[in-house]
């Protein structure tokens, strides 16, 4: 993650960031919410996480120490989110 984005994430003083994906349909599966596919390559799992915990399907970044990491999380919960956009050079 570069330090631009770490940057606006101790801006606001939140730990959590909710991701765009999911792991409802089938247990263990990860898929993005966008566009269907699972991780290709990069993934940033806290340790023992997954959990495979069937009440946790939602991919939240969180704030270990001073390092975002993944894990999932029950989707009912509250948390700030991140959405992908293109770059736009000025
Ligand atoms: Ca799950």
């Amino acid at each position: 993650m570069d330090q631009t984005c770490m940057q606006i994430f101790s801006d606001f003083h939140e730990t959590t960031f909710w991701l765009g994906s999911s792991d409802f349909a089938i247990e263990g599966s990860w898929r993005w919410v966008e566009t269907g596919t699972g991780f290709t390559g990069y993934t940033n799992w806290a340790t023992g996480f997954p959990d495979g915990n069937r009440t946790h399907n939602c991919l939240l970044m969180k704030y270990i120490g001073n390092t975002p990491q993944w894990v999932d999380y029950n989707c009912n919960s509250k948390s700030y989110y991140i959405c992908e956009t293109p770059y736009v050079s000025q």
